[in-house]
């Protein structure tokens, strides 16, 4: 193939292979109020509230008093209306609106919210996601959230929608959560003593039977360090891993975050920071019989996950997370992992808390999957390789869902 033929063939083939996506904060519509779609929460994300401080003189205290539509308005005038939507985010939401056919340069939401509230949620998941190319999502689902945990008591089963154990109140905030454990019936105590890690594990296996997930995840500080003396380091060893293999199901950690460093801003208030990832060699080697998916926060991390993952086959690389998912450090990323693993890596997740957010989402990540495949693939037929249009099917289904598929141990259904 020529070069021009080969970046034609890859975006052809990225475009038709359906993307399985392992990390968003969706949810299914059986989940009632927790899925948030339509204009204003697009408009209200996190990572939108955060460039309105920058660009807009109110106090965040002053926003946060506002109602949801106000928040949006405000958000549409002073990045929409008053700037010229460049940045990521904002950029995302011109390409959501305009996938609509919707207006993006209207002074106001009127025939935004319009079409959203003509919307029924269930045609609206499915046109969402032919729109973005994606077959299904992995949740985020906390059993100790207390807006989330009543919705497991009589589950529905959307196939589009799969689960994900999430584990960060148990494993960063047990002092805060253990009260509410032993309430549901399991004998923990506040230190980690007595029954604690037994318990733990019957409280993971009932979870298990109960939400069916994918996986287990949590997301951990640039702090985090294994082993160490502490009830997480324990806590993970001795109930989460042991878990994981009996259900044999991966581990998820997403590591790197540096919490609430402006609280003021709440959601939008975590920042990053380079981790040890000696945790992960540590991890990988003592628990040679789990499953590691792992994706870091900080952009200084990224060689050396790769490296880890040279070393450990239990190790999987997994998206550009949150701060990363620019184009400019997608780029840089997935090429390192090219280079360095080939196809055996997941190159993104969408971490979309809004449903529309997976189509810009993907489409841009594809964009940038695409020019980093593509020079890869010219590179090796200039080496003297023939690239066939099968090989690239191949390696583009591996790397946007197979690995995952049999990370997780089964096919997703
Ligand atoms: O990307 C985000 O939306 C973050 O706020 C986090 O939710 C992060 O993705 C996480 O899963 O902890
Ligand atoms: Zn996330």
């Amino acid at each position: 193939m020529t070069p021009a033929e080969i970046r034609s063939t890859v975006s052809s083939v990225l475009d038709s292979t359906p993307v399985l996506d392992i990390h968003t904060h969706t949810f299914a519509p059986w989940f009632g109020a927790l899925g948030l779609w339509g204009i204003d929460e697009l408009l209200t994300y996190h990572y939108l509230e955060a460039e309105l401080f920058r660009s807009r003189d109110v106090t965040p205290e002053a926003y946060w008093s506002l109602g949801k539509r106000e928040q949006a308005d405000l958000i549409w005038e002073t990045l929409f209306v008053r700037n010229a939507p460049i940045s990521e985010a904002t950029r995302g939401v011109v390409a959501v609106l305009k996938a609509f056919n919707l207006p993006a340069d209207a002074e106001n939401l009127n025939e935004a919210r319009a079409f959203f509230s003509a919307r029924r949620i269930d045609e609206h998941v499915d046109a969402v996601f032919a729109l973005a190319g994606v077959s299904q999502v992995v949740m985020t689902n906390d059993p100790l959230d207390p807006a989330e945990a009543p919705c497991w008591q009589q589950p529905g089963n959307d196939p589009r929608f799969l689960a994900a154990l999430r584990l960060d109140r148990i494993l960063n905030r047990f002092d805060a959560h253990w009260e509410v454990l032993q309430a549901q019936g399991y004998a923990v105590e506040r230190g980690g003593g007595g029954r604690t890690v037994s318990e733990i594990r019957r409280f993971l296996s009932d979870w298990v039977g109960r939400m069916r997930p994918r996986y287990m995840a949590v997301s951990l500080p640039d702090t985090f360090l294994f082993p160490e003396d502490s009830l997480r380091s324990r806590l993970l060893a001795e109930a989460v891993l042991p878990s994981c293999r009996e259900n044999g199901i991966p581990m998820a950690l997403m590591i790197g975050v540096r919490y609430q460093v402006n609280p003021r801003v709440r959601l939008a208030g975590d920042a990053v920071g380079r981790a040890d990832l000696r945790s992960v060699e540590n991890l990988c080697r003592d628990f040679p019989d789990n499953r590691f998916l792992v994706t870091v926060l900080s952009r200084e991390n990224q060689h050396e996950l790769c490296v880890y993952a040279r070393k450990f086959a239990n190790l999987m690389p997994f998206g550009c997370w949150w701060f990363l998912n620019n184009p400019s450090i997608v780029s840089e990323i997935t090429r390192e992992r090219i280079e360095m693993l080939g196809a055996s890596f997941i190159p993104q997740h969408s971490d979309a808390r809004i449903l529309e957010q997976v189509i810009y989402k993907w489409r841009f990540s594809r964009r940038v999957i695409a020019a980093a495949l593509s020079d890869a693939y010219v590179l090796l037929e200039s080496d003297g390789r023939t690239v066939t249009r099968e090989a690239i099917r191949r390696d583009v289904e591996r790397m946007m869902r197979a690995n995952f598929e049999k990370w997780t141990g089964c096919a997703a259904s």
